[in-house]
């Protein structure tokens, strides 16, 4: 017997991979928890059907959610990830020795505590073991309103704007964020596919540029993701990722990144005209 699974990306296209079966299948309070194994991509998390990651191309996706913003911030020693409940955003976080301290703050517990089961190469820092990882099973909106003033940098490492992502694409969040961070924090989010989500983008950047002054999109080639073609969006309040860059720190960096590089780095930020249109002010 063949088992197939889909995810479709638009009414007429979609992904469709080779499974060899379900690992995990539940619903939470929240949302579908789906883990299955696939041929090509390993072991894929989907939360309602939707592709959050596999284990074969998620070091684009976690590469590019931390490194730009904590090669760019000059001395990043607090970071908090709204969301990232499979723990590939903490990973690559915990690569860099000057953070002090990284805090999950994921709504759904079941996410956790499945993702250490269950995909061991991305949730290893997840699992309560590292003391330089706090866990919160929270709203992140919730918690960024009890810790204004706090963090170096905040990732948002969100699902789609549909289910209990939708707060975390609106201006009051943003505005919310920018509290939480300290006076030349940096912000990163998830910001979908430039080529399939022209509307969310012109919603999300006009929310970003009305509370943060420098707001730059920049792009990963993600397989999995629809249209391959994914997005982040990078909202700082001092720093700018291209300008205040510095090209040899990274250049220097004391680990392995499959995708990231200093080069990299600065091309990731330039943009086909297309994607320029969809966030023109
Ligand atoms: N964040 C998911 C991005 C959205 C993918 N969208 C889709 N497949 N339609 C991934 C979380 C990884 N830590």
């Amino acid at each position: 017997m063949d088992l197939w699974y889909t995810e479709k990306h638009s009414d007429n296209v979609g992904i469709t991979m080779k499974s060899t079966g379900t690992l995990f299948s539940g619903k939470s309070e929240f949302q579908q928890l789906d883990i299955i194994d696939t041929l090509e991509y390993g072991r894929m998390m989907l939360l309602d059907g939707l592709v959050m990651v596999t284990e074969r191309d998620e070091f684009v996706y976690h590469d590019m959610i931390v490194h730009p913003a904590l090669f760019t911030h000059p001395a990043p020693k607090q970071v908090l990830v709204i969301g990232g409940g499979d723990g590939g955003s903490i990973r690559e976080i915990m690569k860099h020795q000057n953070i002090e301290l990284a805090t999950l703050c994921e709504i759904d517990g079941l996410v956790i505590e499945k993702s250490v089961e269950l995909l061991p190469s991305m949730a290893g820092d997840i699992d309560g073991s590292n003391p330089r990882v706090k866990l919160h099973v929270d709203d992140g909106l919730a918690y960024i309103r009890e810790h204004q003033n706090e963090f170096d940098v905040i990732l948002v490492d969100s699902t789609d704007p549909i289910g209990p992502a939708v707060g975390l694409f609106e201006e009051d969040f943003y505005r919310l964020v920018f509290g939480a961070l300290k006076d030349d924090g940096i912000m990163v989010a998830q910001s979908e596919s430039p080529f399939y989500h022209a509307e969310i983008q012109k919603s999300m950047y006009k929310n970003l540029r009305a509370v943060y002054p420098i707001v730059e999109m920049y792009q990963a080639f993600i397989p999995t993701y629809p249209s391959g073609f994914w997005s982040f969006a990078f909202a700082s309040k001092k720093y700018h990722p291209v300008r205040d860059f510095d090209r040899e720190r990274a250049a220097n960096r004391s680990f392995y990144t499959k995708y990231y590089n200093e080069d990299l780095h600065l091309g990731a930020f330039m943009l086909p005209t297309f994607a320029k249109e969809n966030i023109a002010e």
